[in-house]
């Protein structure tokens, strides 16, 4: 079957956050979302602003900031708009409908008033989904579920992972995809995203197992590679990130070749 480019699944999407994020990956011809987790804001900023121009997402763990203010989110918000990427908060939410309504919307963060996109674990059922939908839907966000994972030894796998499929189209105006290591869907609107990127296979101490971008985007038809260690641990991130980009993107080529 012929792959469809980025821009060819738009008009199978319902949600605008999927649509945006497949326009935008054509347009700035990048398929890197980057993750700094770093714990300083000043430092998340500074990251940020580097790879700005190479970057389709920023992958967030917001509450790994010592010193967190809603300023942050803001200039977040800002260099979002500025340099035309969208803000995916990897929370990863898995509680009861009530407890992650609240979590998303309330307490310290207030995800939901900044992240386009945040993701959740589907072991408490669709509940979960139906929670953060009620929220989410209304601020035009969307929502990833966890598939699969890219850690040794976990759980994600088989009929949980059917599950998880089965799950997002039973809601998919604001399901617009998975965190998997691989594509687990034909339907064009379900958007894939892979961590576990480096430019050379491998493991770090406690269990992340790493491929390369190629292999993601190319072998396992996965839409999207986040790479956080591979590019804020290097020398010169700006000049990591843009490689990446080109890694992944002309991956993404050669399989529409
Ligand atoms: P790394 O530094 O490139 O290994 O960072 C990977 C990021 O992706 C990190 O923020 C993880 O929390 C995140 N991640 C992951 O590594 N594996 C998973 O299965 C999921 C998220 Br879900």
């Amino acid at each position: 079957m012929k792959s469809l480019s980025y821009t060819d699944r738009i008009p199978y999407c319902s949600n605008p956050v999927a649509k945006n994020l497949l326009k935008i990956m054509d347009e700035k011809k990048t398929n890197l979302c980057f993750n700094p987790d770093v714990t300083k804001s000043s430092e998340l900023l500074r990251l940020t602003k580097l790879v700005a121009p190479y970057i389709c997402t920023l992958k967030t763990h917001i509450d790994v900031l010592e010193d967190f203010t809603p300023s942050v989110t803001n200039e977040l918000k800002k260099l979002a708009k500025e340099h035309n990427f969208l803000i995916f908060e990897d929370r990863k939410f898995a509680d009861i409908g009530n407890t992650v309504k609240l979590q998303y919307e309330k307490g310290v963060y207030q995800i939901a008033n900044w992240a386009d996109i945040t993701n959740a674990h589907v072991v408490a059922g669709p509940g979960t989904i139906k929670g953060l939908e009620a929220i989410g839907k209304p601020k035009q966000r969307a929502l990833l579920l966890l598939a699969e994972m890219s850690s040794e030894g976990n759980l994600a796998t088989g009929s949980y992972t059917k599950n998880a499929l089965k799950m997002a189209e039973d809601h998919s105006d604001f399901c617009i995809g998975f965190i998997a290591m691989k594509k687990i869907s034909d339907d064009p609107k379900f958007l894939h995203l892979t961590p576990g990127v480096k430019k050379e296979i491998g493991t770090d101490k406690l269990g992340q197992k790493y491929k390369t971008p190629r292999s993601v985007i190319f072998e396992n038809q996965s839409d999207v590679i986040i790479v956080g260690r591979g590019i804020y641990q290097a020398e010169d991130p700006a000049k990591e990130a843009k490689e990446f980009a080109k890694l992944g993107f002309n991956a993404y080529l050669e399989r529409l070749s």
